[in-house]
């Protein structure tokens, strides 16, 4: 076993770069190439990789440390049996080892364009991508000027990233950009052109390069917020993939955190930095990401397009009381947001004259107690409905492939809605149209009663065509309920009540049933909706008919 000391590697001469972010822990195993610490300067962040492999035992740095180089890191218990050492990790454009100080020491280079070499005066200047650090290709990700733009010397032009690192290339010169020959998206390397810049008469030479000027540590005074110089230095906001991807200027993020939000698609604008300064971390991503996930029951996260409700302070008007939902009640909120908000519903309404119905079901009362069975309409209704559904079975079918395929099913199981004190549920009874009325009652008193007793499996949840959600006998009109995806309609029943109805000669008090029928509009048109609920108020008018 060996004890080793990472240090600090050359970082071009920016004394004082800042620790935003420590990657590892005492204890952690870590890999050749691990990124161990980032280090940001007003130009640059960079991840510092592993220069060696084993166990940290100690680390020697903390976040808001000033580093320079040669500073040591941590300390690392290799494998090696040799003696202890001392090893300079280096900062990695993309993952190559042998890289040091290419980072932070970006020469840019500049070939006079149309005037000669050490003239003092207004010259054009090409400005190329200086040595970074690698022979490959990294990401320029944005362009921070436009045509006629005046610079000063050391602005920023574009911003690079790789996963390791971002970085600034800075105007070698004071001037005008006369033409950018890059769009951000851009894969570039060293030597790349990247704009022509009309100098104010001050390049005399064309050896570049602000390059120890480039990473130079962030004020060291705390700063409630990123400076401005910062917020700069951590813009990059698009990469060739994502180029349509919102700016995310003024984001504080470094360039692994970048390119993990590029790759999950992720605006930075909406993500809350946890980090010092408000540093977005990836543990923030991952937050993010988790949230975004459980927003259907909660309130839609910012960007997801809908706006937000905001919280009330209720206690500020008067005595509350809060408690938790339940489990059924969430999934209940999140069933119905989501279809409310993709499916178009129409509901339409009708009433079914039961007064025959009623006498039927009156004159089987002594048989249902024979039976042990309440005899209430929903059994009829739910017969009725299945025959109605077979006739007209679009109404039972459902969308697949995002909407490009219709399935009609050859069996019919309808849900039914029970209220109970945990929460709505709706178990399904199968292969209804087989089934006698009886067999129903005996069903819907059974999963009722195993719906109020929380016992109902799941497999007694899934599998339906239709749902029939009968509010009877609570009360009420008419209602219009929301469909329950991926089925494509729902029944509403209301109460049933005598009403006055003209026979052609006279008013005959008939005992009517308010029926509302809600449909997804991308599958049942008006004239489907409309076939379907007359077959079913004749079903129900005239009993005799379902029972054939
Ligand atoms: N009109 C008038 N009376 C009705 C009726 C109607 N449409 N439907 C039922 N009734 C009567 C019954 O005949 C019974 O009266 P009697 O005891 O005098 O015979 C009484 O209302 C109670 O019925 P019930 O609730 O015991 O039985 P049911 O078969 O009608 O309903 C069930 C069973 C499980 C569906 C029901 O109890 C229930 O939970 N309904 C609520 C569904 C719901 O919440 N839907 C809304 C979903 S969207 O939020």
């Amino acid at each position: 076993m060996a004890e080793t000391t990472i240090r600090v590697p050359d970082i071009g001469g920016a004394e004082g770069a800042e620790v935003v972010e420590i990657l590892v822990a005492v204890g952690d195993q870590i890999e050749l190439e691990q990124s161990l610490i980032v280090l940001e300067s007003d130009k640059a962040s960079m991840e510092i990789p592993a220069s060696a492999a084993g166990t940290v035992t100690a680390l020697n740095v903390a976040v808001g440390d000033q580093l320079s180089e040669g500073d040591a890191i941590l300390q690392l218990e290799t494998g090696e049996a040799t003696a202890g050492s001392e090893v300079t990790a280096a900062p990695s454009v993309e993952s190559e080892p042998a890289v040091e100080s290419a980072v932070a020491e970006p020469e840019v280079e500049t070939t006079p364009a149309a005037a000669p070499a050490g003239e003092s005066q207004s010259q054009s200047i090409e400005v190329t991508i200086p040595d970074i650090g690698t022979d490959g290709e990294v990401d320029l990700v944005e362009v921070l000027v436009a045509v006629g733009d005046s610079v000063a010397e050391g602005d920023s032009l574009v911003i690079l990233e790789s996963d390791k690192a971002s970085m600034e290339v800075p105007a070698p010169a004071s001037g005008t950009i006369e033409a950018l020959l890059v769009d951000a998206g851009a894969s570039v390397s060293e030597g790349t052109a990247i704009a022509t810049l009309r100098t104010e008469g001050g390049v005399t030479s064309t050896a570049a390069a602000p390059a120890a000027e480039v990473p130079t540590a962030p004020a060291s005074a705390p700063e409630p917020a990123p400076s401005a110089a910062a917020v700069s230095a951590q813009a990059p906001a698009v990469s060739a993939s994502t180029a349509e991807q919102p700016s995310t200027e003024g984001v504080y993020a470094g360039p692994a955190v970048r390119k993990l939000a590029r790759e999950f698609g992720i605006d930075l604008n909406q993500v809350k930095g946890s980090g010092p300064r408000n540093r977005i971390l990836k543990e923030d991503l991952h937050a993010f990401v988790s949230n975004a996930l459980k927003a259907p029951r909660s309130e839609a996260p910012a960007g997801a397009g809908l706006p937000v409700i905001p919280e009330v302070d209720f206690a500020k008007f008067g005595e509350i009381e809060a408690e938790p939902r339940s489990r059924i009640d969430k999934l209940t909120a999140d069933n119905m947001r989501r279809s409310w908000l993709n499916l178009p519903h129409v509901t339409q309404f009708d009433d079914a004259d039961i007064t025959e119905l009623e006498q039927f079901r009156a004159d089987m009362k002594h048989e249902a107690e024979r039976r042990g069975l309440k005899l209430s309409p929903l059994p009829f209704i739910l017969k009725a409905c299945a025959v109605a559904l077979n006739a007209h079975p679009k109404l039972k079918s459902s969308l697949a492939d995002a909407g490009d395929t219709l399935v009609s099913k050859h069996y019919c199981n309808i849900g039914m809605a029970v209220d109970t004190p945990a929460g709505l549920v709706v178990p399904v009874i199968r292969d209804i149209d087989h089934k006698t009325v009886w067999d129903i009652a005996q069903e819907v008193a059974d999963l009722a009663a195993l719906a109020r007793d929380r016992k109902l499996r799941a497999d007694q949840m899934q599998g339906g065509v239709f749902t029939v959600s009968s509010l009877g006998n609570i009360g009420g009109r008419g209602f219009t309920p929301i469909v329950n995806p991926p089925e494509v309609a729902i029944l509403g029943v209301s109460r049933a009540d005598v009403q006055p109805v003209w026979d052609g000669e006279t008013f005959v008090p008939r005992k009517m049933l308010p029926l509302s029928l809600s449909y997804d509009h991308r599958v049942i048109n008006g004239g489907d909706a409309g076939r379907f609920l007359t077959e079913l108020v004749g079903l129900l008018a005239d009993i005799r008919m379902v029972l054939m």
